[in-house]
């Protein structure tokens, strides 16, 4: 497959202002008439009209009603002579919907119709100019069996429907916004809906509405409430409101992302939509909230304006991630809960983006290259992308970027866009701010892959009372890209006294300041500083840097105990645990946790004023994977050793102390999933998988019954699953009966036995018989390769999130994995990619994983009919 680079975009030929879509939908063949209005585009030289198809049988094409001559080169229709003129032109084609395992274009799913059209799934449904800088006004007219299919949507308001001979029916739609064909989608099928009629600030009545199929209508209400609060939250804090009068959202149990934002038309993969107390976690429900919010958000931020071409895919999602974080944080509510859910998302970040920006797939937020677009919907795109937006709203103050944000909407509101025209939009409405004046510099945060290293060191001078800071950045070479310019880093900071207390920074008496880092070093000197104090920087993460502040032991101590930032505060907490590892690691030491940091945590874990959903983040230690970032070779058995220990100590050094926990967060009466509530839950859940995991060295039977016991009782599914979590990762003899009765109980819920299956392939690795558990659930009844969540329950559970299970010293995960992603691609191949992309960092792991690793990725690359997904993963892994 050719590689596509970002430099060579080119307006279209074409443009395609009118599209009239006529579907006759039926499982085995369905019949696609696409009537489109054409105009020649006068900004780029003659040439012919190319319109991209993938496997589609072609009917006919007529050009002003006429039939006209044409030839398929590739994947395209190429017509050579099209008219100067604008002019009407007509396809028919079929397509194979329940053949359609892929799950991109039009295709079945538990007897109903979907589409998933984004990136390039429209082409899959008829022959178009699928790009997204091409827009058009669509009208679509749906015609299916009544009975089977009593439900037909498409984008927009619905203008017509009634009765057609032989049980058919038909209903037509029209989206009056024009909008590139990813934002296309149609569904079909037995489906309910949850309704609900709001009235806007402006006015505006819209009708709402959740479809999912029967049965699982009361699982929608938490969506429903969540796209209600996003609505609220768009209008007040933005000024952005709905534009239609209608927004339906509909659930499907086989997709292969998390949703889709659609215009008017979003739909959601199930386990992104439904929740019940006792199906679904506190971790769901927040999920699912955030997600509802994400696709609404993209209402503007990706639809209303949307971007020139795909390697602008962050302008759309890194800035719609940012609008769902900041209104997660928005709805938590106090600082504190705020800060749990920054601390989250920083964790999510360290755990999925920074191994990404060190591996194989490093890449730039704004990519310069792809062959296959579906491999860039990554942890970069979206989650660094958002962190670079928050770093606009840093350095301009949050009412400069909502001035920003107003403008950008001004601009270009209608339009195609790049990541250029977002950021001229934000300095141009700031025009005095730290941003504008580094405009150009800022923007290498589009352009250079790679997490930038930042280093600080402090000198106090007790003569001159000056404390001086050196700052210094540097960013690692990436495929393609050994040199980096420095970039722009906002450091939220401030300084403490050896006992805690806030220094005045300046003659105004601020005690936090923005500092900018622009240079490859820089210097900054703090006036009338008494004595050495110790320096609080990044608060919040201000930037998605590896900072190395060179802090001893008592500093961070100083630092978890006092600073008024509760992320520098976790923060601190996780660098003594990470120092004390390493130290370990690189010392080839058993782990010995300080009496300090034990003490410490014990502090943190009786404190009186800490929320509870904090301590469990403080006291969860850093994960396995972002350990590994820390090391510049890799092995991730020592790295699980250490981590266990590391564990047990805490287990036991704190055993009164979780008893104590546990039972003061036990909550009475009714289940809400709001964050003092999920707090209580998620420390209680820690406390008791703590206590299981003590008794499981002392031979205790106590807490493993106590465990098992809550597991039975459990009014929802935190507790439960917490329960059987607290069995399963200790390794207890309670949890085979429990994991047994759990399936019992839940047999006929896709979702929940989708994290059985993950609980399992998730649990802490012993002498090999979690990966030996997990290869032989694939053989389960319920396992299937078909579902995307199913095969990611045990799949990704064990090859991207359980390095101890599948790095194996045997290389039978490795050989697992490329049976397992070969089978996969078969089938679809966006899911195989992305459980292709668990080898990316094969590089950096010691031996004997190493030589092993590359010889399953060079076994995968050498069958010569991979998809252009997999195959593209596998040879930037072997590059
Ligand atoms: N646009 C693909 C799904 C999402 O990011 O919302
Ligand atoms: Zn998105």
């Amino acid at each position: 497959a050719p590689l596509i680079q970002r430099l060579d975009y080119q307006q279209p030929p074409f443009w395609i202002r009118k599209v009239d879509l006529t579907f006759d939908l039926d499982p085995a063949k369905t019949i696609v008439t696409s009537k489109m209005q054409v105009e020649r585009n006068r900004a780029v030289p003659h040439g012919p009209l190319r319109l991209h198809g993938e496997e589609l049988n072609l009917l006919r094409v007529l050009i002003n009603g006429a039939g006209v001559s044409f030839r398929q080169e590739g994947a395209e229709l190429v017509i050579d002579n099209p008219p100067d003129e604008d002019f009407a032109f007509e396809i028919r084609n079929t397509t194979c919907p329940e053949k359609n395992t892929a799950l991109s274009g039009l295709y079945t799913s538990g007897g109903s119709f979907f589409t998933q059209c984004e990136a390039e799934g429209f082409r899959r449904i008829t022959y178009f100019l699928d790009r997204p800088d091409v827009m058009a006004v669509y009208t679509v007219t749906l015609r299916a069996d009544k009975a089977r299919f009593p439900i037909l949507l498409a984008n927009g308001n619905l203008v017509d429907s009634g009765d057609l001979d032989n049980g058919r029916h038909f209903a037509v739609w029209n989206d009056p916004f024009p909008k590139p064909s990813y934002l296309f989608a149609v569904v079909a099928g037995d489906l309910v809906a949850r309704e609900q009629r709001v009235r806007t600030r402006a006015g505006k009545d819209h009708l709402l509405q959740v479809y999912v199929r029967r049965g699982d209508l009361e699982k929608t209400e938490h969506a429903m409430n969540s796209l209600i609060a996003s609505m609220v939250w768009d209008e007040a804090r933005f000024g952005l409101p709905l534009d239609l009068e209608r927004f339906m959202v509909v659930g499907v149990s086989d997709f292969n992302m998390g949703a889709m934002e659609n215009k008017g038309l979003n739909i959601f993969n199930t386990a992104a939509l439904l929740a019940s107390p006792a199906t679904a976690t506190d971790a769901d429900f927040a999920r699912i909230e955030s997600i509802v919010a994400h696709e609404y958000f993209h209402n503007w931020t990706g639809n209303r304006v949307t971007c020139r071409d795909w390697f602008q895919l962050s302008l759309k999602e890194g800035l719609t991630v940012f609008r769902d974080q900041e209104f997660s944080m928005d709805m938590a509510g106090t600082p504190s809960a705020r800060a749990v859910c920054r601390i989250q998302d920083v964790r999510q970040l360290r755990a999925l983006q920074f191994p990404e920006d060190s591996g194989a797939m490093a890449h730039p937020v704004r990519p310069d290259s792809y062959s296959e677009i579906n491999n860039f919907y990554t942890a970069t795109v979206y989650e660094k992308g958002s962190e670079v937006v928050r770093m606009y709203q840093t350095l301009v103050g949050r009412t400069g970027f909502e001035a920003g944000m107003k403008l950008y909407f001004e601009r270009h509101d209608g339009q195609a866009v790049t990541c250029d025209d977002f950021a001229q939009a934000i300095a141009d409405a700031n025009p005095d701010s730290p941003l504008t004046t580094r405009l150009d510099a800022f923007k290498r945060w589009y352009s250079q892959a790679g997490t930038p290293r930042v280093k600080a060191h402090g000198e106090h001078d007790a003569a001159a009372r000056t404390y001086t800071l050196r700052l210094s950045q540097q960013t690692p070479a990436t495929p393609g890209q050994t040199d980096k310019q420095p970039q722009v880093v906002p450091i939220v900071m401030g300084l403490l006294d050896r006992h805690g207390v806030a220094l005045p920074l300046n003659a105004n008496g601020d005690t936090e300041q923005v500092l900018v880092l622009d240079q490859a070093e820089q210097t900054v000197v703090f006036e009338n500083i008494d004595s050495e104090p110790v320096p609080s920087l990044l608060r919040g993460f201000s930037a998605p840097v590896v900072l190395d502040d060179g802090l001893s032991d008592a500093a961070l101590l100083v630092l978890m105990r006092h600073d008024s930032d509760p992320f520098n505060r976790w923060e601190a907490g996780q660098r003594l645990a990470l120092n004390r590892i390493l130290h370990a690691l690189r010392a080839g030491q058993p782990l010995q946790l300080s009496n300090a940091f034990i003490e410490a945590m014990r502090g943190v874990l009786n404190h009186a004023d800490l929320d509870p959903a904090f301590k469990e983040l403080a006291l969860t230690l850093p994960g396995e994977a972002y350990i590994a970032e820390q090391l510049d070779v890799v092995d991730p058995q020592a790295i699980h050793a250490a981590v266990m220990a590391a564990q047990q100590q805490l287990a036991a050094a704190l055993r009164d102390d979780w008893i104590a926990a546990f039972e003061a967060n036990q909550i009475a009466g009714g289940y809400t999933p709001d964050p003092v509530s999920s707090g209580k839950r998620a420390l209680a859940n820690l406390a008791l998988s703590m206590l299981v995991l003590d008794a499981q060295a002392t031979g205790d039977t106590v807490w493993p019954g106590k465990a098992y016991q809550r597991f039975k009782d459990a009014s929802n599914m935190t507790d439960r699953l917490g329960a059987l979590a607290a069995l399963v990762n200790a390794g207890a003899e309670l949890a085979a009966p429990a994991l047994e009765r759990f399936h019992a109980l839940f047999k006929d819920d896709a979702l929940v036995i989708d994290k059985w299956f993950s609980l399992q392939a998730r649990a802490p690795e012993v002498d090999g018989r979690v990966f030996a558990r997990a290869k032989a659930l694939t053989k389960h009844a319920d396992f299937t390769l078909k579902n995307p969540n199913r095969a990611r329950s045990l799949l990704a559970s064990l090859c991207m999130f359980n390095p101890a299970a599948f790095h194996r010293a045997d290389a039978a995960g490795y050989v697992f994995w490329a049976e397992q992603v070969l089978a996969i691609d078969a089938i679809n191949p966006q899911l195989a990619s992305r459980v292709a992309r668990a080898m990316d960092r094969w590089a950096v792991l010691a031996e004997p994983y190493r030589t092993a690793a590359r010889e399953a990725v060079a076994r995968v690359a050498a069958k010569p009919d991979l998809s252009t997904d997999v195959r593209e993963i596998v040879e930037r892994a072997l590059a």
